[in-house]
């Protein structure tokens, strides 16, 4: 696998799940498989699980690795091509990329939306641009529209703890002071239409996300009526998608704590599960009560972050 950004790369499914519980018995089986290869993980953004869970993964495979915070230590970068450099940016990602790639055999990025340019994030401009230049196999670590490590690891969570072949999952939209990116909904819904499962999605008129993640799943605006019968609840906040409304990207368009998850939408649903990429904002996107509940599995959630990156990681290796 020479790139990892959706559910695609990693041909059949339940064949990627059956080497994600291999590995999740035995976290330590292919070892061999990394020594003397290095795993350079590049963060433009904030992280506690991306940045620990891929450790270890490249750790459970006996690689080496390395870590760069870009903000914190490198040179400020520019992305844009053309331009004078007489500012405070000292040098340019399309040099500082090569040479990270001669440090490495596998390059993780995290490079969140910015929302400056909607056909920039939606194009995959940072992304894109390791895949060119870097020379080495890139993994996304949350890119400006994909989270696939999250959905990979979700996926494998709702194996773990479906109680029938065919669940219904619901992704609720939940409120957030601040804009977030719509990586993870569109990694999830990406994700759950490639899955066998009963997919909803609810959501405020108005943040719709592209149809290109939302494929054929159910989308309803009412979510009491969404919850009904729910297996699992996977609630997330993401801004304004500007599908319908382009000049609305990016932008926090509603606040209303009605759709914070708590117990009143829990009780219409089948004891859901109640799952969440992390970090969360309690109150605003679930109450205090339904995520230390003991249906909530978000601490699992995140401990599968780890399988994921391990199969992920050795899927790379063995394509080097
Ligand atoms: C990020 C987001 O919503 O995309 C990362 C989630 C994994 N969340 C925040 O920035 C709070
Ligand atoms: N879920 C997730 O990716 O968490 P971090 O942003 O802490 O890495």
């Amino acid at each position: 696998m020479r790139v990892f950004r959706g559910v695609k790369d990693l041909g059949d499914l339940d064949g990627a799940l059956r080497e994600a519980f291999e590995i999740k018995a035995d976290r330590f089986k292919y070892h061999d498989l990394g020594r003397n290869k290095t795993a350079l993980l590049i963060f433009f953004n904030n992280s506690l699980r991306t940045r620990l869970s891929t450790q270890k993964a490249a750790m459970n495979l006996g690689m080496n690795v390395i870590v760069l915070d870009v903000n914190q230590g490198a040179w400020k970068l520019e992305t844009e091509r053309g331009v004078v450099m007489d500012g405070d940016k000292s040098e340019h990602l399309l040099e500082a990329i090569p040479v990270m790639g001669c440090y490495c055999d596998v390059i993780g990025v995290r490079s969140f939306a910015r929302f400056e340019s909607r056909e920039d994030d939606y194009n995959e401009k940072i992304l894109n641009q390791f895949i060119q230049y870097s020379g080495r196999p890139v993994f996304f670590m949350e890119s400006a529209t994909v989270h696939p490590l999250q959905s990979f690891a979700d996926l494998i969570t709702i194996e773990e703890y479906k109680e029938c072949k065919r669940p219904k999952v619901v992704m609720t939209w939940a409120p957030h002071p601040k804009a977030l990116p719509q990586a993870v909904p569109n990694s999830f819904a990406e994700w759950m239409n490639a899955a066998d499962v009963d997919f909803v999605i609810t959501h405020p008129e108005g943040y719709e996300l592209d149809p290109q993640f939302v494929g054929g799943a159910r989308v309803e605006y009412d979510q009491m009526k969404a919850m009904e019968g729910a297996d699992f609840v996977y609630a997330k906040n993401w801004s304004c998608p500007g599908v319908t409304r382009p000049e609305d990207y990016g932008k926090v368009l509603n606040m209303d704590r009605s759709w914070t998850v708590g117990a009143r939408q829990m009780a219409v649903t089948n004891n859901a599960r109640f799952m969440h990429c992390l970090p969360v904002r309690r109150n605003m996107i679930v109450t205090d009560e339904v995520i230390e509940s003991p249906r909530s599995v978000v601490i699992p959630e995140a401990a599968n972050r780890e399988i994921s990156a391990t199969v992920v990681l050795k899927r790379m290796l063995e394509s080097l």
